[in-house]
């Protein structure tokens, strides 16, 4: 079978040795380079260039080089009908949880509050509540949301979580749908965002959210910055509604060198590497991806296209 690789970082190289390891007679063709398009029926890839796949008329399957797909989406031309698969990776999915639980401590232990006094010089010791105290609330509870709540009970933090449809976890408080989401909002002091971007979450992250949340609530984005409305939470911090917030994406990567996030005193922010793709474990859940595709057998992983995650 015939394998177009399509991204906007150089991983070609390693993506190629690494398949090569589990799918020894693939041919992997790198964009731009296309060859005979019509002899492509698989795809691999991370930000496509919009019109890109819809020029490739034999393409019957699309992965993801990420576990979000919002990227695929993004083409107005993407051909209706493909299948999408998108990666999950117990890598990627063991590296988020470690970033939510940096987080989360940070903020629990107020380490934005104690670089600032470092800063300044200033010695002043806050009340610290224990994690039991502290009430932490996951926006999505797929397979990274899941696996962070998890981690983060085990740290003893009062765990909530919200979903689409209705999820049940060991030890933590779920809600789901619209209603579910105002309920888990007025109990959470820490707001960990882990939703896919799609059009009911885009902007999910206003002002009238952080209205419900309690006063000096913190949060932490490490889905996609589209989520969140920019203005909105400069806004909340500057107001006290939110004591801070950690980042890890933005609306435009890499964040502008004037942005005023850089500068913010209670921001903390990563370059989107909460959880990044890692070719060597990721090969193998696409390699079994093209496996099950070529034998017929069902799809894992596969996204549904009209919740477009
Ligand atoms: P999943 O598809 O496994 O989980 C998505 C979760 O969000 C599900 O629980 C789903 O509900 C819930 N959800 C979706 N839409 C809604 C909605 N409208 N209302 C309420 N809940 C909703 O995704 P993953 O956990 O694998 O990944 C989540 C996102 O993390 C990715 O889409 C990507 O954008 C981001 N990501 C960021 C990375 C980084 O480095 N910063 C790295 C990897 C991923 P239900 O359970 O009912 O379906
Ligand atoms: C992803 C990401 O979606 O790295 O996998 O953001």
């Amino acid at each position: 079978m015939i394998l177009l690789f399509v991204s906007d970082v150089d991983s070609a190289g390693d993506w190629r040795r690494e398949l090569a390891k589990h799918v020894p007679d693939l041919e992997l063709r790198v964009w731009p380079e296309l060859g005979d398009p019509t002899e492509i029926e698989a795809a691999l890839v991370w930000r496509p260039p919009p019109g890109l796949l819809d020029r490739l008329p034999n393409l019957r399957i699309v992965f993801s080089l990420g576990a979000g797909v919002d990227h695929i989406f993004a083409d107005p031309s993407l051909p209706p009908g493909v299948p999408i698969v998108r990666l999950v990776d117990p890598y990627m999915t063991t590296a988020m949880s470690e970033y939510v639980q940096l987080q989360v401590l940070r903020l629990h232990r107020r380490d934005p509050v104690y670089r600032a006094q470092q800063q300044a010089r200033i010695w002043r010791q806050w009340p610290q509540p224990n994690a039991a105290e502290r009430r932490v609330g996951v926006l999505g509870l797929g397979v990274l949301g899941s696996d962070a709540a998890l981690k983060l009970k085990v740290l003893g933090f009062d765990l909530a979580g919200w979903s689409r449809t209705e999820r049940k976890l060991p030890g933590v408080a779920c809600f789901h749908g619209a209603d579910g989401l105002a309920a888990l909002l007025e109990r959470t002091d820490i707001l960990v965002c882990l939703l896919p971007l799609t059009p009911a979450t885009e902007g999910i992250l206003d002002a009238a959210l952080f209205a419900r949340l309690p006063q000096g609530a913190a949060l932490v984005n490490c889905a996609r910055g589209r989520h969140l409305v920019e203005a909105d939470l400069l806004a909340a911090l500057d107001s006290g509604r939110l004591a801070a917030a950690v980042l890890d994406v933005f609306r435009e990567e890499p964040l502008p060198p004037e942005h005023p996030f850089w500068r913010h005193e209670r921001i903390l922010l990563t370059p989107h590497v909460a959880a990044a793709t890692y070719p060597p474990t990721a090969a193998r859940a696409v390699a079994e991806g093209l496996r099950r595709f070529a034998d017929g057998r069902p799809l894992l992983n596969r996204v549904d296209r009209s919740e477009r995650y």
